[in-house]
């Protein structure tokens, strides 16, 4: 059977199974409404976590002349998704439920050249007073067994509409470069179903040891880039 047509059937069979189901139909007719607007509520929150990072990275840039994010990728978790979490976690397929248990429906992803960049903005955002933080999960400090590595903030952020103000949950992934790098060919390999079993254990040895060497190289560039800071200075007290 061609590739295409294999992902074609698993598709359908998901669309089938889940999508179509009757439970989905129902939840989805009763709740249009409040699903966009729960939706547009995450897209708020993205918004304002992402303005947060760029007025950092603004301020940043004026008072020590560098950048210390490279870029911000945001996404509202699809219907797809959180269908395939509710079963997951076999919680309630209601909106009550589904806003209190999945806690990355609304995420931002902010990727920095440097390790400590990672910290020093992750406590800029904590110390803001409209933030809360729900949990952290630092896969940085200890990596996940696949060799994934990244900081998760899971935080609540006020969104102020027409007459009330609602907390919604964000989940902040901070990453390097080469750490962001790594994830997306990780995760192009876990979504390829139709990889041999040999070979798939194989490219995992090799991504855990690819991941070694790029948290490495991120120590050895951070501490270049501290030789360049301090030379720098030095001169410039010379003059
Ligand atoms: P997507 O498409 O990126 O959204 P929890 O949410 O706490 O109930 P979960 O989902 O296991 O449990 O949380 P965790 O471990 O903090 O991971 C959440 C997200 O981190 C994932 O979202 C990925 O984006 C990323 N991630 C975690 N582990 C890995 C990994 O080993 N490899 C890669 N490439 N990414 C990872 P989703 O929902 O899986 O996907």
């Amino acid at each position: 059977m061609g590739i295409e047509n294999y992902i074609g059937q698993a598709r359908d069979q998901f669309i089938r199974k889940s999508l179509m189901s009757d439970e989905f139909l129902d939840f989805m007719k009763e709740n249009m409404l409040p699903i966009d607007t729960l939706m547009a509520n995450y897209h708020c929150a993205i918004m304002e976590i992402e303005t947060k990072f760029n007025v950092l990275n603004k301020q940043f840039s004026l008072q020590y002349d560098r950048n210390p994010i490279e870029s911000i990728k945001v996404r509202v978790k699809s219907m797809e998704s959180i269908l395939k979490k509710v079963r997951r976690k076999n919680i309630p397929l209601t909106l009550e439920s589904i806003e209190q248990n999945i806690r990355d429906i609304a995420g931002v992803r902010v990727v920095c050249s440097f390790q400590d960049d990672i910290y020093l903005l992750a406590d800029c955002l904590l110390n803001q007073d409209d933030i809360t933080l729900i949990e952290i999960k630092d896969y940085i400090k200890n990596p996940k067994p696949g060799g994934y590595r990244s900081l998760h903030l899971i935080v609540e952020v006020p969104i102020f509409l027409q007459s009330e103000k609602k907390q919604m949950k964000v989940e902040v992934q901070l990453r390097t470069i080469a750490m962001d790098f790594w994830a997306s060919l990780e995760h192009k390999l876990r979504y390829k179903k139709n990889i041999p079993p040999e070979e798939a254990s194989l490219l995992a040895k090799e991504l855990i040891e690819c991941a070694e060497i790029s948290s490495s190289l991120d120590m050895r560039m951070e501490k270049i880039r501290n030789r360049i800071t301090k030379a720098a200075l030095t001169t410039a007290k010379q003059q």
